[in-house]
């Protein structure tokens, strides 16, 4: 772990939140020689810091705030409100006290930059992801490319490791630092050396008060953080923003697309029809064919390992390389993950996929789905996924959602009440004929039947490897990381 600066020494920290951005702050803290002041709402929390041996204080009480004991700054995690829809009440003491509030993130910045990396031959570098979708999948490539490449790669923050519970990098090594909208806006500190923007669609807007809100805390990536790369999507007018804003801040543009042709600015990154190519002031420098690439399939997928191969190229690694770990990523699981093949029908988990617009993903991956959905549905549920009924050979509803959305279906798809995820996927598997896909996308949220999105993925993947493995198919090995449980 990344040690904090001696400035810390006998420091009052207030901890707020006992999760695991949390608890890996609080023993940082202590191990800098801090004294971290916990507290959380929950008993779970409470139990998890008082296993620890760590000192508790209701940070929402005014007292805790009051005298020479008082903490001297908070450290608030990422799923607490610290601003919209409303500040949590120990947010409002510390600043009634005049005390700093930061997350784990700025504290993991003022660290690294108080470390001393003079006894390394090449410095580590920090590379950040920021977007509404594809963080953990860019993430997760990134660290995977950089491996292939013999670096010492580690993937933390948003993606389910905090950024404390990180080792210290080997000489050479790169910490890859998925970053969401709650963790980038209150932050401190930010500087990454690269920064990457992947997207933006509305989410979160309750804890930003609004879009705008929610686009400047990614922004902040960006505007603060002054990376020496920005590797920025610019399909959105965000992007485009975004770019623009990080000319003359003295680092360099890598401006990467989807769908349209490289505009010739400086450097750029574009995933065009199955294909991936550099280019310099519209010179073609490099082009990889992705549409073999099994765990990057569709056009989102494409955005991601453009993005990911310009943060790469950044730092010089090069082009075969990057090839090769294109092909040979995992890919994550629960998204759009591939369980195996047995007679010609292939078996997909997209579980995470938990409304409409992620699901809108798999289902144009594919030409012929057999399609498991249902659950706790979103508002609008699966209307906006109505041009893409053509590809369903037949829907298996589960859940809650069965109802509402066996109306949207309607005519136009065959359908039939499953009920249960494990009869679903029985029935698809029976009926799937080969060249198709048994696809769980559920576009819904997974809490009527399940724990988590996890937690049905899981129960998935492992019924369609026994039906694979009673029909002698194929299997295909599951990606390795994951956010816990989101
Ligand atoms: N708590 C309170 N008071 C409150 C709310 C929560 O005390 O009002 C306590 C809870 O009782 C709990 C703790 O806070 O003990 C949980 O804190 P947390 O929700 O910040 O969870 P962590 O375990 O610290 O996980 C956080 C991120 N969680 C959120 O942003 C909600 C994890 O992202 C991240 O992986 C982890 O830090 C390590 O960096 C998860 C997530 O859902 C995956 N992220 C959102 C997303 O991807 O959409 C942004
Ligand atoms: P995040 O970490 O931002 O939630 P993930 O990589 O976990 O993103 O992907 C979550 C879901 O979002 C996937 O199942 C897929 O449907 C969709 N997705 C992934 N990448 C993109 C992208 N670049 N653009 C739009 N949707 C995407």
């Amino acid at each position: 772990m990344i040690t904090l600066p001696p400035s810390y020494k006998g420091r009052k920290v207030g901890v707020l939140g006992l999760g695991r951005s949390g608890l890996a702050a609080a023993r940082a803290l202590e191990d800098a020689g801090a004294v971290p002041i916990c507290w959380d709402d929950g008993e779970g929390g409470r139990a998890a810091a008082a296993a620890l041996g760590l000192r508790m204080e209701n940070l929402a009480s005014q007292r805790t705030w009051e005298g020479e004991d008082a903490p001297q700054m908070l450290i608030v995690s990422p799923g607490i409100p610290h601003l919209y829809p409303a500040p949590h009440p120990a947010v409002r003491c510390a600043w009634a006290a005049g005390a700093p509030v930061d997350n784990d993130v700025g504290l993991f910045f003022e660290a690294w930059a108080e470390t001393d990396f003079d006894d390394y031959d090449d410095a580590p570098k920090i590379i950040c992801v920021t977007g509404s979708n594809g963080k953990s999948t860019t993430t997760a490539l990134i660290a995977h490319l950089l491996t292939e490449a013999g670096r010492h790669a580690q993937a933390g923050g948003n993606i389910g490791r905090a950024v404390f519970d990180l080792e210290i990098p080997d000489d050479g090594g790169v910490v890859v630092l998925e970053l969401s909208s709650y963790q980038t806006e209150l932050a401190r500190r930010l500087a990454p050396d690269v920064a990457c923007f992947i997207n933006l669609s509305p989410d979160h807007l309750d804890r930003h008060g609004g879009e705008g809100g929610y686009f400047a805390a990614k922004a902040r990536l960006f505007t603060l953080g002054a990376p020496e790369v920005a590797v920025v999507g610019t399909d959105q007018e965000e992007g485009l923003f975004l770019a623009d804003r990080c000319l003359g801040q003295g680092g360099q543009v890598v401006r990467v697309a989807s769908g349209r042709k490289p505009s010739g600015l400086g450097r750029e990154v574009v995933a065009r029809k199955g294909f991936l190519s550099e280019t310099r002031g519209g010179k073609q420098t490099s082009s990889v064919d992705l549409r073999g690439c099994r765990a990057l399939q569709g056009a989102h997928n494409h955005q991601n390992a453009a993005i990911a191969w310009a943060a790469c190229r950044s730092l010089n690694i090069p082009p075969k390389v990057l090839e090769k770990g294109l092909h040979s990523f995992p890919g994550l699981p629960h998204r759009m993950e591939r369980v195996g093949e047995a007679g010609g029908v292939l078996f997909v988990n997209d579980s995470k996929a938990t409304n409409a617009d992620a699901a809108e993903k798999a289902l144009g991956a594919y030409d012929k789905v057999r399609w498991i959905l249902g659950g706790v549905p979103k508002a609008g549920g699966i209307d906006p996924l109505r041009p893409l009924f053509g590809k369903v050979a037949k829907a298996y509803l589960i859940g809650e959602a069965a109802g509402l959305f066996a109306q949207t279906l309607g005519h136009a798809v065959e359908h039939d009440f499953s009920e249960t995820l494990e009869a679903a996927l029985d029935r698809a598997a029976a009926e799937a004929l080969p060249g198709e896909v048994v696809l769980l996308s559920p576009a819904c949220a997974s809490f009527d039947q399940f724990q988590s999105f996890e937690a049905r993925g899981d129960a998935f993947r492992a019924r369609a490897q026994a039906l694979i493995a009673a029909q002698g198919g194929a299997l295909e090995g599951a990606g390795q990381e994951t956010k816990g449980a989101a």
